[in-house]
């Protein structure tokens, strides 16, 4: 079976607590680390005020005074993007000389170049601002240092050796170990607040790119994710709030509808500019909001349709190999191989690699399941490759022509490898435990994400009757012994067959709340029929 029923010993940390019998198995599940627990339930905000950020803003405030031209260089995700608009906003705030450029995912790729920042000195910038990318720029940092142009670097990505850095806001660099978890923008959010020029916004975007990022939901993370998330259902962005199917939502909200509207930007560099997103998200007037927010929504939804002929479409060559499900096409839009190889390892439950064949090359995406290293068993071979990049189950690679059909071979004989089936988690709990008021105190240790994810349940629950089918998505309702109405969402026929049945049922679901003319219910969504 795919499913690993959990029930879970009562965390010795709570004996005695007067939890919910449904919070207790979530929290004793979670088993957080001692810090992550008490950050739970003895929040302690910190300020941020360090002597990097000290040196930082001093630098940036003579700027600002002696009419610098100052240059903010991004990258092409939801961090990048939201970490280049924070400051981009700040600066202009200030009234400052402001450019910034975000690379073309598909021609540049990630991170500041040599070429990038000749063109930025050609253009009279002499201060450099990296967001979300910056400390392995060696090759830039070290022409910066000959030209005598400052780069300050508010990056999060692992530094890579024991190289200097005379401005740098990094989570690890923080003095306080409060900061360590962050995103890109989250490191520029604590440079605002140092600076008391932090507004609502900026919580709003810091915390769309923590969600974008899926970096851990506590300590720093969890202030920005809480309070951005609260500035965003007061209406507070609007450009944000008009990209999200709904005006007030949660972190699991943001990141299916607002965080792959922003990705989707980067993906189609061939289709739209990545830095059109800076000024949509600098944008006051709301007619152009909702003219270019519909825009993205398009882009987002041709996106989707990519991925679904992509996934229909039969591949020039296709691989079965003992470690690997190999795809190769030269109809594969090249932005999207990392999605149509995630896809296609969800089913195969194996390492797979899409590539995208153009005139001089293949480009290439690879994931794995959990029990597999595959960037660790690429690199074995990287020495076909003109690009490797990556880590533990998500790589990218980049071959000539010339070492293609070598590495294939490579792979092909490869021996065969164990490769644990995953199994997904669900915790056991009975339909008694699952009260309007149980599921409300679960949902109060919102925000859910990384290194806290709310868990799927498995329970046992009685046939379901009042069919009521609403647009394409079936809907049942079920009532049961303390008299308060549990929803139960079944969009699978299959599974309604199932349970329309007699006798009790099995079944994995999602936990949800329901509200409907001020009226609230304990809402689930049935995943699988065991
Ligand atoms: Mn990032």
């Amino acid at each position: 079976m795919k499913y690993e029923i959990i029930r879970p010993d009562t965390d010795e940390r709570l004996i005695g607590s007067p939890l919910s019998n449904l919070s207790l198995r979530v929290l004793s599940k979670a088993a957080l680390k001692q810090e992550y627990f008490d950050n739970l339930f003895f929040p302690a905000p910190v300020f941020p005020d360090d002597e990097n950020l000290r040196v930082v803003s001093e630098r940036i405030q003579e700027a600002i005074e002696t009419e610098e031209k100052i240059f903010v260089f991004g990258d092409y995700d939801a961090d990048g993007i939201s970490a280049t608009s924070l400051m981009v906003a700040y600066l202009k705030r200030q009234g400052a000389d402001v450019g910034y450029y975000i690379p073309n995912r598909l021609k540049e790729g990630y991170g500041l170049t040599k070429d990038k920042l000749e063109m930025a000195i050609e253009k009279g910038y002499s201060l450099v601002i990296t967001v979300d990318n910056g400390v392995s720029a060696y090759e830039a940092l070290d022409y910066a240092e000959t030209m005598a142009v400052d780069v300050i670097i508010m990056d999060h990505h692992i530094i890579p050796g024991d190289r200097e850095y005379e401005y740098i806001l990094h989570p690890d660099r923080f003095e306080n170990p409060y900061f360590r978890d962050m995103c890109g923008a989250g490191v520029v959010l604590q440079y605002l607040r140092y600076n008391h020029a932090d507004r609502k916004k900026d919580w709003i975007l810091a915390m769309v790119a923590t969600v974008g990022d899926m970096v851990p939901v506590f300590l720093a993370n969890r202030e920005i994710l809480k309070k951005g998330l609260q500035f965003f259902n007061e209406g507070a962005y609007p450009a944000l709030s008009y990209l999200s199917k709904k005006k007030t939502t949660d972190e699991t909200g943001i990141g299916f509808d607002i965080v792959p509207n922003i990705n989707t930007v980067g993906r189609l560099a061939d289709r739209a500019n990545v830095n059109n997103l800076v000024k949509f998200l600098l944008l006051e007037d709301e007619t152009q909001i909702i003219h270019v927010a519909n825009q993205l929504k398009e882009l987002n939804k041709e996106r989707q349709q990519l991925v679904k002929d992509a996934k229909s479409a039969t591949p020039d060559a296709q691989y079965d190999f003992a470690n690997y499900r190999i795809l190769i096409s030269k109809s594969y839009h090249e932005g999207i191989i990392g999605l149509l190889a995630n896809a296609c390892m969800n089913e195969v439950h194996k390492p797979v690699i899409v590539f995208a064949e153009n005139e001089k090359e293949f480009k290439g995406s690879g994931r794995s399941p959990k029990s597999y290293d595959i960037h660790e068993n690429l690199s074995r071979y990287k020495d076909l490759f003109a690009h490797f990049g990556g880590h533990e189950q998500a790589c990218g690679v980049t071959i000539g022509k010339e070492n293609f059909q070598q590495f294939i071979e490579l792979l092909q004989n490869e021996e065969a490898e164990e490769i644990e089936e995953e199994k997904e988690e669900a915790i056991a709990i009975s339909l008694e435990d699952l009260t309007l008021k149980s599921v409300e105190e679960l949902f109060s240790f919102r925000p859910f994400g990384m290194d806290f994810k709310l868990p799927d349940f498995y329970l046992r629950f009685l046939p379901v009757n009042n069919t009521q089918i609403l647009k394409n998505e079936y809907r049942k309702t079920v009532t049961y012994k303390n008299r308060e109405v549990v929803e139960v969402l079944c969009f699978n026929p299959a599974f309604l067959t199932h349970l329309e049945a007699d006798g009790w049922h099995d079944v994995i679901v999602t936990l949800n709340i329901n509200e409907f003319n001020g009226k609230k219910n304990v809402s689930m969504y049935v995943k699988d029929v065991l």
